[in-house]
């Protein structure tokens, strides 16, 4: 490994282990009679997941000469968001899976009723500490974590994950086109990426140019990162991946591969990875940040998990 790309990879675990440490603490107090909740949310929200996308936010945020402590509410609610929608898309009714992160999923453990409200739980926590965040900042600076809060909102909302993970659905066993086929990857995946890089960004207040290179850093890494995701379900191991593997073809999904073909998949995978490190680079942010953020999605190209 190279001096920098070493550093890249020391700078992502800073930032991961900063926010594992603060995802201890990130939940509201629960009332103790509601003790199940708690444990069906901790259960999911602790497990060792890789932290993308509250790294992203993190590293998005230093990029554009930002506070790490501010922009940790906000790494915390997207993580939170992320289970959430993970314990949901586990879930008898949607993907119907029995593995998450190497774990039997949430429902499995603490059953289905208990599983819905952990995530139901889990968004409720994650607008809980934005806006608990931006509530102490006070009127004079509520404008950078209003905007951050807006972008994670939108992200993971109707018009972004959640319209993505309908169509995703719709569209099992059916063939689906190129055009469909983006839009459910772009939403059901890419919203909450880009949502988390945006974030990051605006609580650094960038400049309008500066959040215009992020975003399409954030997209094209958003769709590079769900092509591997498609990759590795068809060709990974289970052990490796921490979910069962093969299931895509199996529920007859609408994936890359399948759609494209594996090795147009791969191809358009490198470009994706190309065309995002291009992006962040032209945006002329911190440079270490920077190199973290090119060294991010070149290793999501070959991610093995
Ligand atoms: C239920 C509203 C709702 C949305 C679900 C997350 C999601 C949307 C669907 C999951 C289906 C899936 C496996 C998509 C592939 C991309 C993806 C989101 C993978 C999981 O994210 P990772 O790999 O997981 O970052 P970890 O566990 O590392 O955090």
């Amino acid at each position: 490994m190279s001096e920098r790309a070493e550093a890249a990879a020391a700078d992502f675990e800073r930032l991961k282990a900063l926010v594992d440490a603060h995802l201890e603490t990130a939940l509201p107090e629960i009332p103790k009679e509601a003790w199940t909740l708690e444990e069906a949310m901790r259960y999911s929200l602790l497990a060792p997941g890789k932290r993308l996308r509250p790294v992203l936010l993190l590293l998005a945020c230093e990029c554009c000469g930002g506070e790490t402590e501010e922009a940790l509410p906000y790494a915390c609610a997207v993580e939170m968001i992320h289970c959430y929608s993970l314990i949901h898309d586990d879930l008898p009714a949607m993907d119907d899976d029995d593995l998450r992160r190497g774990r039997p999923t949430s429902h499995r453990v603490f059953g289905e009723a208990t599983a819905i409200l952990a995530g139901d739980g889990l968004l409720s926590a994650a607008f809980e500490r934005m806006l608990g965040a931006g509530a102490a900042a006070g009127a004079q600076g509520a404008g950078r974590p209003m905007r951050a809060a807006y972008e994670i909102a939108a992200g993971c909302g109707c018009a972004g994950m959640i319209a993505g993970q309908i169509c995703d659905i719709e569209a099992e066993g059916l063939t689906v086109s190129a055009g469909r086929l983006d839009f459910i990857h772009a939403h059901k995946t890419g919203a909450l990426i880009r949502a988390a890089v945006r974030a990051g960004a605006q609580l650094a207040g960038a400049s309008e140019e500066m959040l215009a290179q992020l975003t399409a850093y954030a997209e094209a890494l958003g769709l590079a990162f769900q092509i591997a995701d498609d990759l590795l379900d068809a060709e990974g191991r289970t052990q490796d991946i921490g979910k069962t593997a093969g299931k895509d073809a199996a529920a007859g999904k609408a994936t890359w591969p399948a759609v494209h073909g594996t090795e147009a998949a791969r191809a358009r995978l490198s470009e994706l990875t190309a065309r995002a490190e291009k992006a962040v680079r032209e945006a002329g942010g911190e440079p270490a940040a920077t190199e973290a953020m090119a060294a991010l999605a070149r290793t999501l190209e070959t991610r093995k998990r």
